[in-house]
């Protein structure tokens, strides 16, 4: 089923010059476009996208993190877009996961894992109307 999905690329992404490599691989996968935009946010834009962490230990270096620097914020449409835009991001720590996703490749973090993408598409909803309202 057609779906659409938020991405971010975040701030290590940009400012380790990957933001090419990594919208490069949900290009060629055959995502659509539909929206982007270079972005820096406040606290008050990291809490509503995170409302599920805000509460978490690990939630305040994570807001720190997400808020240090300019992130690319995209929305993708195409067939099963959560699940694949997932399965490309790879698991959630950078050296866990698998060789060939893009955190497998690129990161050895856990937090500064360079992506982000919806996990529902309830989600995707609730965080599309948060980055793009009106889309
Ligand atoms: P995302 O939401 O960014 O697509 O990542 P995810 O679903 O794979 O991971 P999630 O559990 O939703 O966590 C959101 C982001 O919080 C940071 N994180 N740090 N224990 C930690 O230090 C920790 N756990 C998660 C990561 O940046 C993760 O992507
Ligand atoms: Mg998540």
């Amino acid at each position: 089923m057609t779906q659409r999905t938020l991405v971010l690329l975040k701030p290590d992404t940009v400012r380790r010059g990957l933001v090419g490599e990594v919208l490069g691989r949900f290009e060629a996968k055959g995502l659509t476009l539909v929206a982007l935009e270079l972005r820096t946010i406040d606290g008050a834009q990291a809490d509503r996208h995170y409302a599920e962490h805000v509460e978490r230990d690990f939630y305040p270096p994570l807001r720190d993190f997400v808020t240090s620097g300019p992130l690319v914020a995209l929305v993708l449409e195409g067939d099963e877009a959560v699940e694949v835009v997932r399965a490309i991001n790879g698991a959630t720590d950078g050296r866990k996961a698998a060789p060939g996703t893009v955190r497998g490749d690129h990161s050895l973090s856990n937090r500064e894992n360079l992506v982000h993408g919806s996990d529902s598409p309830e989600s995707a909803e609730r965080e599309i109307a948060i980055w793009f309202p009106g889309l």
